[in-house]
């Protein structure tokens, strides 16, 4: 049995975004941040980092969304993740990307312009975040004018991890990176990511 852990309106709504696309039935421990459940002795012997999203398949336990989606869908050989290596290696490099690129950057730039309590905002803090989604976007935008998805022709695991993290790109203008703003709705336009984004409640 798959068991998810971590609420939708966590990172973990990538990984139930992906398990949606692939069909599984799963036991979800709808766990939000920091919440009690994360806090727990058992918990932490699944993510020492006691953050979310963790997955345990039948006993093999694995944490951090990217690997937990690209071990699903090689597991259950999805087309999301085709066999050629180059394009399984595209997969990783914008998995990667993201997370070193974009994934911090847009939570910040959310938290210091909305999510805090406005005595807690700082604009210096949500300038920095904005200027390095910028030149984010604008690695989508240049790519995405090459091609209609980030590893070519078809919609992969590369697709779903970028534009699973850029889930506040949503409300976002984007309207300077069209090619981006028009990925990201097809992208979330699909059933699964339809139902993933309905969970957050
Ligand atoms: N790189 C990790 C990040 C996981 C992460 O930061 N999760 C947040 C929720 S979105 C968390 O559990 N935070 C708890 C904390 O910061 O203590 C992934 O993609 O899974």
């Amino acid at each position: 049995m798959l068991t998810i852990y971590g609420h939708a309106k966590s990172r973990g709504v990538r990984v139930l975004w992906m398990a949606g696309e692939l069909g599984l039935a799963y036991d979800h421990k709808d766990y939000l941040p920091r919440s009690p459940g994360t806090q727990t002795p058992q918990f932490k012997a699944l993510n020492a980092n006691l953050r979310v999203p963790v997955i345990d398949d039948d006993g093999f336990v694995l944490s951090e969304s990217m690997a937990i989606n690209f071990y699903l869908a090689k597991k259950h050989k999805s087309p999301l993740l085709p066999t050629d290596p180059k394009i399984e290696a595209l997969v990783l490099q914008w998995s990667l990307w993201e997370t070193d690129r974009l994934d911090r950057q847009i939570v910040n730039h959310a938290r210091h312009t909305s999510d805090l309590p406005e005595a807690e905002r700082k604009p210096e803090v949500a300038k920095e975040a904005w200027n390095e989604c910028v030149a984010a976007f604008d690695v989508l935008e240049a790519t995405l004018g090459k091609s209609e998805w980030l590893t070519g022709s078809s919609f992969t695991v590369a697709d779903l991890n970028v534009a699973g993290a850029m889930f506040r790109g949503l409300v976002l203008d984007l309207s300077k990176w069209p090619k981006t703003q028009a990925w990201l709705k097809r992208c979330w336009d699909r059933p699964a990511a339809q139902k993933a984004k309905a969970m957050r409640g």
